[in-house]
């Protein structure tokens, strides 16, 4: 192509694109600063990838694309920005390609990871590569063991026999919060029961504090945060308790968060795991058939004990209890409905006013007691009355409130010293134990005459041996000779090591505090560098992790700031969840085959024509449509913008002033002023990445339009802001034209470009405002005023108030820039 005569260069992606990345790659280009200045700061984070062996999926793309324009964005608004990346590379898979493929665990991972970095290198992210942590590799978990040991040291570690979750797939324990539904959350089969001993974190400490302190993250989504509450589901209620008349010492507590209904309990259940079961059946008429249910109901997981669906079985234990304020005896049933491990493993059964307890007394011809009834009316017949109303047959309590009776009632228990306030939560601690080879070995050492012993702190790490065997069915650490052999730390006798490997959401629960200071040898991190960046400022990743990770990385934060570490108490102040990506209306995954590779799309477009695509094609957090005709356009727009700069950048270079006379001039300037605005805002608060591109595009269409005998200098000004607003968008063909344009530096440490406000109202712009589709009035509004701004202000007007006395408007409709019509009667 030529123009004036000259030959014009092409845009080529594949020769800018890996030229730029070698070259900011020399200059340590997004190296983080040492903070000196009072700048303030900004820690800008992507959830990091598991090194699976595919490489980068489009999911990846799509966050780091958004991540890094946050990044680059506040990098030129004066912010000392820390954007790190990382692997999490412990993990299942890397152990099933050694098990089917006879490949070497850590050696494949290292692959993978590798492979990551460079196709994350191809994208263009402005990442400080300095700061790289893999969650594998010795330098890293090492730390990781010392922080299981500082939770020791603590009372947060501890090992404790029971039923536990048993993914019979994956041949490993798995936590509750990774049990979705019944099932495995990695490989989707039906979890079992099983009982054994296994270490925990006693995240049910900070039940209250996880709860609380989502109250203080007003940038989290509140349906993150509800999520996280549901999870730890705190109930407040109290503990009542029962006598078991005859056995004096014996009792019984149940927790209820409705003491109100105290006098309509007409039995108690517990839990087939109650302690006291056994003791109360001993003898009993029946007492094998009984065992034989709390058998087969131990190996039940949760969700079929519990699930609404579910039908209820209990067994009569032919004991009674006695009422704490009646005296009146009940009979102690034993039931699948009632769970051991909360509360306190057993109900007081109020038929009347709970519908498991309804269904139970209907199934088993248990007595129904009314104490609620509603203040109005009757209650329906034939189900359990649950909503609020005035105590009956509950003695002096009669004709309470019922809202008011729970408090009443608890005091009363409590005064009498038969119960207390209390609170419950469904949160059970993190079972961390994995008997799996890839993660992090749990430094404890069992010795046979210290019992349970700590290795210490200057012996770690640990190492992941190499002499196992990976034969699919046991845990190949138990195969090291080298490794389960060792001697005790305290008394220097024979001694067998801990073969459980740890979660690796342990392994993700810290990287962030690990990137403040990623090379230092003598702890996880310096707190005075911790300090520095943290919280997190952004944080970006998919909403799956909203319980998982998330709930972990909080906890881990919590204890790590009292344990005087980090003075932060959230570890994310501002939590994003992207959308996901799809093709064809479906989730891109590989099992339906619709997968676009980002490596070929690059190979054929570039990576600044895929971000761009990305950033544009769908608000960030509203899910993706894969468009290969969007592709094509965000590619045909960059063209755009490249001979834009080509036919103008002699005159950019001449650096002619700006000089604002005539009409076309002032009115190219307003809109880059408003362009400006509409990016800044958009990127820097609304998070509306797409909408920041369309004004830009908007932008690049009036310099295309703009006369050629208009005032020269302020089509400079336009041409050259473009393409510093573009710049953190496409962050390689931005650089390759802004040296273009004669300039020495990166565009990408260029200061973000600041408008004129009074450019942006200088000029008005006279609207037709109609009503019912007739011409009734002209108003006059800021040219750059938008639809909802041109809406309010015309609606103030006093002229358009009269006219619309006494009607209601219906629907406003906005022509920007010509009319305005109210429909309204
Ligand atoms: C008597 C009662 C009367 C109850 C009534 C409810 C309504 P949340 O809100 O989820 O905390 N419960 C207590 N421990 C249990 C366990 N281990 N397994 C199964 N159910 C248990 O639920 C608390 C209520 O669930 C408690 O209050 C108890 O039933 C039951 F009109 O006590 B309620
Ligand atoms: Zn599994």
């Amino acid at each position: 192509m030529f123009w004036r005569g000259g030959f014009v260069k092409k845009y080529v992606p594949q020769e800018i694109e890996p030229k730029w990345q070698q070259v900011w790659e020399e200059n340590h280009a997004y190296r983080t600063p040492e903070q000196v200045s009072d700048r303030p700061k900004f820690y800008a984070l992507e959830m990091f990838p598991y090194p699976s062996g595919e490489g980068l999926h489009m999911g990846h793309v799509r966050n780091y694309s958004m991540g890094d324009l946050v990044a680059r964005f506040k990098r030129m608004n004066g912010y000392q920005v820390i954007h790190p990346m990382g692997a999490d590379a412990f993990g299942l898979p890397a152990e099933n390609a050694a098990i089917q493929r006879g490949v070497n665990p850590r050696e494949w991972t290292l692959n993978n990871m590798r492979r990551i970095r460079e196709e994350q290198t191809r994208l263009g992210l402005s990442y400080d590569w300095d700061r790289y942590v893999g969650t594998c590799t010795p330098e890293y978990y090492r730390f990781t063991q010392w922080l299981f040991l500082l939770f020791h040291e603590r009372g947060l570690a501890y090992r404790k026999q029971g039923a536990v979750n048993w993914c019979p797939d994956c041949q490993t324990v798995l936590a509750n919060e990774q049990v979705e539904d019944g099932r495995c959350w990695r490989c989707d089969s039906v979890v079992e029961k099983k009982e054994l001993e296994q270490w925990f974190l006693r995240i049910t400490d900070y039940a209250d504090r996880l709860v609380e302190d989502l109250e203080k993250m007003p940038q989290w989504p509140e349906q993150v945060k509800m999520m996280q509450r549901n999870w730890i589901g705190r109930s407040e209620g109290a503990e009542v308790t029962f006598t078991i008349p005859g056995a004096a010492e014996e009792r019984i507590s149940v927790f209820t968060t409705r003491p109100d209904t105290l006098y309509g309990v007409t039995y108690l259940v517990l839990a087939p795991e109650h302690p006291l079961v056994e003791q109360l059946i001993r003898g009993k008429e029946g007492e094998e058939e009984v065992r034989a249910f709390i058998r087969e109901m131990k190996n039940q997981p949760e969700r079929s004990r519990t699930g609404s669906d579910v039908k209820k079985i209990g067994y009569d234990t032919g004991a009674k209890a006695r009422h704490p304020l009646t005296g009146e005896e009940v009979p102690i049933w034993v039931a699948n409905y009632v769970l051991m491990d909360y509360g306190t493993g057993a109900v007081m059964g109020v038929p009347a006013h709970d519908e498991r307890d309804y269904l139970f007394a209907e199934q088993y011809g248990l007595p129904i007691r009314t104490v609620v009834r509603p203040k109005k009316g009757e209650a329906p017949e034939g189900e359990a009355y649950t909503a609020e109303g005035v105590l009956v047959n509950s003695g002096p309590f009669d004709g309470m409130d019922n809202r008011q009776a729970i408090g009443a009632i608890a005091d009363h228990l409590a005064q009498e010293g038969k119960g207390k306030k209390t609170v419950s939560y469904r949160l059970r601690d993190w079972l961390i134990s994995r008997q799996r080879y890839w993660g992090c070995p749990i430094p404890i050492v069992y010795c046979d005459s210290c019992g349970t012993v700590p290795v210490p702190k200057e012996e770690l790490p640990v190492t992941v041996p190499e002499d196992v065997v990976f034969d699919g069915k046991s845990n190949p650490l138990t195969t090291s000779e080298s490794f389960v052999h060792t001697t005790c730390p305290a008394c220097g006798g024979k001694a067998r090591r801990e073969t459980d490997t740890m979660d690796t959401f342990i392994d993700s629960s810290w990287y962030f505090l690990r990137y403040t200071d990623p090379h230092n040898t003598d702890k996880p991190f310096d707190p005075e560098r911790a300090n520095q960046w943290m919280p997190v400022d952004f944080y970006i990743g998919g909403i799956e992790h909203a319980v998982l990770h998330l709930l972990y990385s909080r906890f881990f934060t919590k204890v790590l700031h009292d344990a005087g570490m980090v003075e932060a108490i959230e570890p994310f102040a501002h939590y994003f969840p992207l959308g996901m990506v799809l093709k064809d209306g479906a989730k891109m995954s590989k099992s339906k085959g619709n997968v676009v590779s980002p490596m070929e799309i690059i190979d054929r477009y570039g990576a600044d024509t895929a971000r761009l695509f990305i950033l544009f094609a769908a608000p960030p957090d509203g899910e993706l449509d894969w468009s290969d005709a969007g592709v094509e356009g965000s590619h045909r727009f960059l063209n755009r913008v490249w001979r834009m700069v080509q036919q103008h950048k002699e005159l950019v270079r001449s650096r002619p002033v700006a000089q604002l006379e005539g009409k076309e001039a002032k009115e190219l300037h307003r809109v880059l002023q408003q362009t400006i605005k509409k990016v800044s805002d958009d990127v820097g608060d609304r998070l509306q990445f797409n909408t920041a591109v369309s004004a830009i595009m908007e932008l690049i269409n009036a310099i295309h339009s703009y006369p050629a005998d208009a005032d020269r200098g302020v089509l400079a000004e336009a041409v050259e802001q473009a393409i510093l607003l573009l710049a953190p968008f496409v962050p390689h063909i931005t650089e390759e034209m802004w040296r273009e344009l004669g300039h020495e530096s990166s565009v990408h440490d260029q200061p973000w470009p600041s408008f004129d406000p009074e450019a942006l109202v200088l000029d008005e712009v006279e609207m037709a405002v109609q009503i019912n589709g007739k011409v009734r009035h002209k108003a006059v509004v800021p040219a750059g005023a938008d639809r909802g701004e041109v809406e309010s202000r015309v609606l103030a007007e006093e002229k358009v108030k009269s006219l619309l006395e006494g009607k209601t408007i219906r629907k406003v409709i906005v022509v920007p820039g010509k009319l305005i019509n109210i429909v309204a009667n």
